[in-house]
């Protein structure tokens, strides 16, 4: 079924997939339609072998203003507890590929959430990332207090969201929660060079990586040490390890097939 509320084009850029929100009259307000239509597309890019990386962007305007407060408005605990919004974020974040958020604008409330639950964000000068749901009577539900505070520290994210005010992108960046910021008509391009350069890795070892750097805000240090070592021995049985190494040797480009 083709979706309504994104665009997916696998082949953006050679092994480089695009998700763009596209609810433009809405500033990308994430309805439920529309983040189911985001995690099938993801389900299906991960399982996609001619994709590596995947870049999930809104517009120069908007990355998204939040969950869809006019759906959320008039609904009970219970409705909220049965439609079960949630799985949906955990399978999101169940991606195995590097997965780059491209904000521009607005990414409040849940679309600062869903940038947030990328792996990497690159930001336009005009990006702000803001938890507002505090004015609206409630608070971040879908990792806000949790990825914001382990981003950018207890003090700032008691900050953001007690009082619902944003951060622009360069605090964002000074703080630790954006990978860069670029003028506002180079977001999407800077994205692209990021995951691009991404891709030239050995898929099989950035997917190691990528599940070995969040299992550190998982658990303890020793546990995640021992994780750790375990997906590096894992990566000695790729062919991407051997091809790495070979490559070093003769002085070459290495050529990762994946496997
Ligand atoms: N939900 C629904 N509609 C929205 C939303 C939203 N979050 N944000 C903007 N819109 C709509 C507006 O209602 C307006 O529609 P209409 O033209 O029909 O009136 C249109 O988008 C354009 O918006 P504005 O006219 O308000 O544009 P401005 O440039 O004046 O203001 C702002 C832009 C500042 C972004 C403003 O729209 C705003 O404050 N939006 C709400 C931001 C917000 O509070 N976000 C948090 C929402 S709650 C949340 O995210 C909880 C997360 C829980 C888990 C996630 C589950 C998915």
């Amino acid at each position: 079924m083709t979706p309504e509320f994104i665009l997916v084009t696998p082949q953006a850029r050679p092994q480089v997939a695009l998700i763009q929100l596209n609810r433009p009259k809405e500033l990308n307000a994430l309805n439920l339609q529309l983040m189911q239509e985001v995690a099938a597309a993801l389900k299906a890019l991960d399982q996609n072998p001619e994709v590596r990386v995947i870049v999930l962007a809104g517009s120069e305007r908007a990355f998204a203003a939040g969950a869809d407060i006019k759906q959320m408005a008039g609904r009970t605990a219970i409705d909220m507890l049965l439609i079960d919004q949630f799985s949906i974020w955990d399978q999101i974040r169940r991606t195995t590929k590097p997965l780059i958020a491209a904000v521009s604008g607005f990414a409040l409330g849940g679309g600062c959430e869903l940038a947030m639950t990328c792996d990497l964000i690159v930001a336009s000068e005009t990006a702000q990332f803001g938890q507002p749901e505090i004015r609206l009577g409630t608070m971040p539900g879908a990792g806000g207090t949790q990825r914001l505070t382990r981003a950018i520290g207890k003090a700032r994210a008691m900050e953001m969201v007690l009082t619902g005010q944003s951060i622009s992108a360069r605090e964002a960046a000074q703080h630790g929660l954006v990978n860069r910021v670029v003028p506002v008509g180079q977001f999407l391009e800077e994205a692209f060079r990021l995951a691009h350069s991404i891709a030239q890795m050995s898929p099989v070892a950035a997917r190691l990586a990528k599940e070995s750097i969040n299992r550190a805000f998982e658990t303890h240090l020793d546990e995640g040490l021992h994780f750790e070592r375990k997906n590096f021995y894992m990566t000695f049985a790729s062919e991407d390890q051997k091809e790495g190494m070979a490559a070093f040797v003769e002085k070459r480009k290495p050529d990762f097939k994946g496997k």
